[in-house]
Parts: structure tokens; C-alpha cells; sequence
């Protein structure tokens, strides 16, 4: 089993988190924010089965998309005073995953 830790950005949590369910998958969703623009993101961690490790990142990729955010001025810093506050822009996403080994995993009913 793997533990696929997935940031995404919000516009696109919902629709793979259906995406995900439909397919039969389980995960968990957290409210995350990203360390360089601080904007918020969702972290999905989602617990899968050896063999179905590539149908959740064909999942997951099918689901997300890049988007091109515009870096607000108090994280430009300084170079904010040379730049119009619209101009400096990063492209984020689709989705960048994680993949960790589960050493044990346990349902309790
Ligand atoms: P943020 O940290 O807010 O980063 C948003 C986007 O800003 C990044 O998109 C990247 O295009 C750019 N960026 C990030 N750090 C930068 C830097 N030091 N200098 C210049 N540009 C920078 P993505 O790479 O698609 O990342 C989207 C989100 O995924 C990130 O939001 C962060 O929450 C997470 N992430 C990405 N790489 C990570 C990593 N190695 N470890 C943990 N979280 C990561």
C-alpha cells in the first residue's frame, strides 16, 4: 500500500475529489496553504493499493490543471518597486504528489 500525499489547487479539489470517490477511492481532504505565494491549496492524502497506485495519478492528473497566479507584492518583495504589481506571475500546478510507503494500515469497526 502507498500513502499519495497530493497539493492541488482549490478550483480543482472538488471535481477530483468526486473523480477519486466514483472510482471507488477514499481520501482525506486538508486545507493547506502554499509556502512561497501563501495562497490557500488542498492536500488530499489518499491510502491506495499497490496496483492501483497509476489509476489515481491518471485520476489525479486528468483532474488538475496549471493556472498562471499572479505574485502579490508583499512576497515580490522589493522588486515589487520596478515591476507593476500584475506583472510578476508564476504558473502553479496541476498537482504535485508524494508517494510514501504504508508500513501498516488498520480500519477499526
Ligand atoms: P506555493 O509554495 O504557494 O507555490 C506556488 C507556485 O509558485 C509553485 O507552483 C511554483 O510555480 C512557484 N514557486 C514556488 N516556490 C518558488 C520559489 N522558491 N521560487 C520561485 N517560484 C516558486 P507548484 O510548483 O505547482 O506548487 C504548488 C504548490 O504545491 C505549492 O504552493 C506548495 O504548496 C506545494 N509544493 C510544491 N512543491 C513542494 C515541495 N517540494 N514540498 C512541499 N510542498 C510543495
Amino acid at each position: 500500500m502507498k500513502l499519495l500525499i497530493a497539493i492541488v489547487q482549490d478550483y480543482d479539489a472538488n471535481q477530483l475529489l468526486t473523480a477519486l470517490s466514483d472510482a471507488g477511492f477514499r481520501a482525506t481532504r486538508i486545507s493547506s496553504s502554499g509556502g512561497f505565494l501563501r495562497m490557500g491549496n488542498t492536500t488530499l492524502l489518499i491510502g491506495v493499493d499497490d496496483p492501483s497506485v497509476h489509476q489515481v495519478l491518471r485520476i489525479i492528473e486528468e483532474n488538475c490543471r496549471q493556472r498562471t497566479e499572479v505574485v502579490p507584492p508583499e512576497i515580490v518583495g522589493d522588486l515589487h518597486e520596478w515591476y507593476p504589481p500584475n506583472l510578476i506571475e508564476v504558473v502553479v500546478g496541476g498537482a504535485t504528489v508524494f508517494m510514501l510507503p504504508v508500513e501498516r494500515f488498520d480500519r477499526f469497526q
